[in-house]
Parts: C-alpha cells; structure tokens; sequence
C-alpha cells in the first residue's frame, strides 16, 4: 500500500481539511498521515475560530512521520502563515519529499480567511517551487497574479504565469466561472484541458481539499500528472454527486460513495 501525508488544517465539522483529506486517501486505497497546522472551530455554516500551532509542533509532526515512515507523496492545505511555511518547505526539502501537491487554501467557502494576506509572499517563494503541482482555483490564482482572470484564455495565461514562479506544474480549477466546470492544466510544454459536468448542489463543503488530496494519493500510485488529475476529476465529481445533506450551511462532499454504494449503504 502507499503511504500519503496531508499537511493542513484540522476542520472539525469533518467536511474539509485533514478530515477530508485522510477520508480521500482512504477511500482511494492509501494510507493516509495528517501534520495538523492549524485547528478550526467550524461546521457546515462557517469558520468561528482558528488556531494556529506552533512550528515547532508542525517541525516535530514532520520528523516523526518521515524517519519512520515512506511518504509516496504529499498534500499541503492550510498553512495560514509565514513561520510555518518556511518550516514545511524547510522539512520537505531535508527529508527529500517527493509527489509534492500544494492547494494553495487562502480563504473558505464561508468566507473565512484561511491564509494571513501577509504570508502570500512565503507561500509564493516558499511553497510554490516544491510542488509537483500547485491547484489554485480562480480567486486564489487572482491572488497569486494580482490580476482578474474571467475566461478560460486567461485561465490559461494564468496557468502559464504560475508555472514561472517555479512549480513542475499547475492547475487552474475553473469552478467559480459560469457553464462547465473547465480546468486548465500547463506542465511547462502542454495545456491540457479537463472538463468535467457541473454538478448543481449546494453541498460543496470540502471539494478542493478532496481535489488535491485525490491526486496526490494517484501519483502516490504511480500515475503520471495528467492521469493523476483525471482520475481525481472523476473521483471528485461523483463524491460531489452523491454530496451530503449535513448541517443547515454547505454540506460536505460524500468520500465513500463507491464503498457505501457497494455495501447498500447509500
Ligand atoms: O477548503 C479549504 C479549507 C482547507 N482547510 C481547512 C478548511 C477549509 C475550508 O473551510 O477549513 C481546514
């Protein structure tokens, strides 16, 4: 079995951060480790309280993880700011991380600011470099740019400007824009389109954390980038399907719809 390590943020309604992550590794036969950065006190309605951890703990998590355990690959969340960043990219790059997917997470769906503005830099400098692929989705790429992107033709420009400040690669998810849910992929040579139906439901909670972390448990098994992207496309799509209804906010993406389906548990 591979080994995959989600480093973010803990959200305790259980839809997003670690928890969604653990439960896609899970789901997609890996085995999942967490290094939590931040606690948050949320639910389906919204984001209340944060708590960031020292970096030292997340320095400690890391070691622990890494000097006895293969790590295939992994995922970066939340990491809300600068000190811890510059801990992460010091620790992957001294274990020799590989498979390195990086959701650059700055605020929830709620609206809740999950990055401190002031640690965009870090992130940008520190984070980005390592990444196998980096998965802003449009206001986070606006971010990382400082420019409005409103179509797919600049989605792409975006793509290939990311791709500049030092990631192997990079995906712009679509998902805010009108129609289909388009995302573009750039690797450096080639754009690679991926369209997936967009699903009318209100149950969102967690899509780009179950997104990242699928396609890092994919490349854990050995699937090329872009294979890698298209099964998690499809994996993510049929979760956001069968969405759950929990909570009076923004309900959580269902992760075992496959297991529960099999089971007659759906
Ligand atoms: O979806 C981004 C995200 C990431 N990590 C944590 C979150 C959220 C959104 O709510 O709570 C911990």
């Amino acid at each position: 079995m591979k080994h995959v390590l989600t480093i973010a943020g803990s959200d305790s309604g259980g839809g997003a951060g670690i928890q969604a992550d653990l439960k896609t590794f899970s789901a997609l036969g890996t085995y999942g480790m967490s290094v939590i950065t931040a606690v948050t006190a949320q639910n389906t309605r919204g984001v209340f309280r944060v708590v960031e951890m020292d970096k030292t703990m997340v320095k400690s998590q890391i070691d622990c993880i890494f000097d006895d355990i293969r790590v295939d690959a992994v995922k970066i969340g939340m990491v809300s700011n600068a000190e811890i960043i510059a801990q992460i990219a010091a620790s992957l790059t001294e274990w020799h991380a590989q498979n390195i997917v990086v959701d650059p997470v700055m605020v929830s769906k709620s609206g809740h600011h999950l990055l401190r503005p002031e640690a965009k830099k870090q992130l940008v400098e520190k984070l980005l470099p390592l990444a196998t692929v980096v998965t802003p989705n449009i206001p986070e790429a606006e971010v990382i740019l400082d420019r409005e992107i409103k179509n797919v033709d600049e989605m792409a420009e975006a793509a290939m400007d990311i791709y500049r400040l030092g990631p192997r690669s990079v995906l712009v998810k679509g998902g805010h824009l009108d129609g289909d849910a388009t995302d573009i992929f750039f690797d450096g040579k080639t754009i690679t389109e991926f369209t997936a139906e967009h699903v009318h439901t209100r149950n969102t909670h967690g899509t780009g954390c179950t997104l990242s972390s699928a396609i890092a448990a994919h490349l854990a098994q050995g699937h090329d980038l872009v294979t890698a992207i298209r099964k998690a496309k499809e994996y993510l799509t049929e979760a956001i399907k069968h969405g759950l209804n929990i909570g009076k906010g923004i309900g959580p993406v269902h992760h075992f719809h496959n297991l529960y389906r099999r089971a007659s548990m759906l």
